[in-house]
């Protein structure tokens, strides 16, 4: 059994409606949801010319190994509608593995530590609320040593997911 957490996020239709759609669907056999993070409404790095995201962090007891939950997480976000047309492009739903345990993935598909991550406002301040003493097995920072450091980025805090619709 590992802990591993995941960074999501989306900027296109009903954002919300989209991350609890994707939490709900990502329990299953071998994964287990232990805690999610409040969402955040930020700015989008790297393309500028699209929606602000929602992001929040998740994390989750998994039996799978990293692979198994690339496959996981990766048929989700195609079962969601996710189609690959531009890189960092919008999209209904991005599923990211940022920690596995203490585990260090280099293969061509899958990196973990998620190579981005610690750059990012919009998955650290996130992370921090889950976690802020988990450290990186590469490099050995924390997540509040490195949210410390992070470029700038407009983020706001949203509040809690809010678990269903009354509609
Ligand atoms: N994801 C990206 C690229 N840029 N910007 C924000 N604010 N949130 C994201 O989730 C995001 C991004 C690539 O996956
Ligand atoms: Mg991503
Ligand atoms: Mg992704």
């Amino acid at each position: 059994m590992k802990l591993a957490y995941l960074g999501l996020g989306s900027n296109l239709g009903d954002r919300e409606e989209a991350l609890r759609e994707a939490l709900k669907k990502l329990e299953g056999p071998g994964v287990r949801l232990l805690r999610v993070s409040s969402v955040y409404e930020t700015e989008p790095i790297g393309f500028s010319n699209q929606g602000w995201f929602l992001n929040l962090c998740a994390e989750v007891e998994t039996t799978l190994f990293p692979k198994q939950l690339l496959q996981r997480t990766q048929r989700l976000e195609r079962e969601m509608g996710r189609r690959r047309t531009v890189k960092d492009g919008p999209r209904i739903i991005d599923i990211d593995i940022l920690l596995y345990g203490n585990a260090v993935v280099h293969t061509a598909d899958l990196k973990i530590p998620h190579p981005l991550y610690g750059e990012r406002r919009f998955v650290l301040a996130p992370l921090a609320e889950l976690k802020p003493t988990l450290r990186d097995p590469e490099t050995g920072k924390s997540v509040t040593e490195m949210l410390g450091n992070v470029q700038a980025q407009k983020i706001r805090l949203a509040g809690p997911l809010n678990p269903c619709r009354t509609n």
